[in-house]
């Protein structure tokens, strides 16, 4: 039945339209600003998506070959059966194809050798704990089931005092500076994954782990768990915030630990009236 292979071919059509489409399409591509979305806002943003273009490319070109193979196949080889009711082309059997197998074999081991030496500059920039920007830390982030709470230093700079401020899935940081957080779990891996700015770092139980991003555009973006942690995965769900201006950021930070003691103030009156 030919039939199938025109089905075959159809939705194969359709998937490599769909990929040649995208990157000329802003709402189907890589999550950048809105109103801008060719815009990367990170600066390692750009290292990153030209790894991604590469690799894309590579597996496009292979993708595209194997969709016609595929068809091809399909079309070419058809169960016929011939006007004495017997397939017109009996099945035969063989063992293989060594020298096939070599070639396909080693064009992919080579490919990957390429793209494992050829990243290595981006990774050790962006990953190594020795590339770790000597900048204050931002926040300690910890990832649980099923919110990233985030404790920033408060006024004074420095973690685990009592002007500590703490936020949920609440992520504030200032435009054109580097974030360099400590990222944590107490429970599950998770994993802290910023699109906007190409950041994704497994959190670890038992580990702390410095990451660092920045952006060159203020406004809202997203923070994700990019790993299946539990039942409640999707609620974990954050808002980032790249302030203008550092006032604007202190102002933020003094507004919500105002609002922070204010709340610890009813809640020890009010354990106290009972
Ligand atoms: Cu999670």
């Amino acid at each position: 039945m030919r039939y199938w292979s025109i089905l075959f071919a159809v939705a194969a059509v359709f998937s490599v339209g769909a990929f040649v489409y995208a990157p000329f399409s802003a709402d189907w591509w890589l999550p950048n600003v809105a109103g801008d979305p060719y815009h990367v806002v990170s600066t390692f943003g750009k290292e990153i998506d030209s790894l991604y273009f590469i690799i894309l490319g590579i597996t496009g070109v292979a993708f595209i070959g194997t969709q016609i193979v595929l068809v091809w196949v399909q079309y070419r080889y058809v169960d016929e059966i011939g006007p004495d009711g017997k397939p017109t082309r009996p099945a035969q059997y063989f063992h293989g194809s060594q020298r096939l197998e070599v070639v396909w074999t080693i064009i992919p081991a080579a490919i990957l050798v390429f793209l494992a030496l050829y990243q290595m500059d981006t990774w050790a920039s962006i990953k190594l704990r020795s590339a770790t920007p000597r900048v204050p830390v931002l926040a300690e982030i910890t990832g649980r089931q099923f919110q990233w709470v985030i404790k920033y230093p408060g006024p004074d700079g420095k973690l685990n005092t009592a002007d500590d401020l703490f936020t949920v899935s609440d992520l504030h940081f200032v435009k054109n500076q580097t974030a360099l957080i400590q990222l944590k779990s107490s429970d599950v891996l998770h994993s802290f994954f910023l699109p906007q700015m190409r950041i994704k770092q497994d959190a670890v139980p038992g580990m702390t782990i410095p990451v660092w991003f920045d952006a060159d555009t203020a406004g809202h973006y997203e923070l994700v768990c990019a790993e299946l942690c539990g039942w409640g995965h999707y609620k974990m769900r954050g808002h980032v915030t790249v302030h203008e201006t550092e006032e604007e950021f202190q102002k933020w930070q003094a507004d919500q630990l105002a609002e922070q003691n204010r709340s610890q103030l009813s809640m020890a009156s009010e354990s106290q009236g009972r």
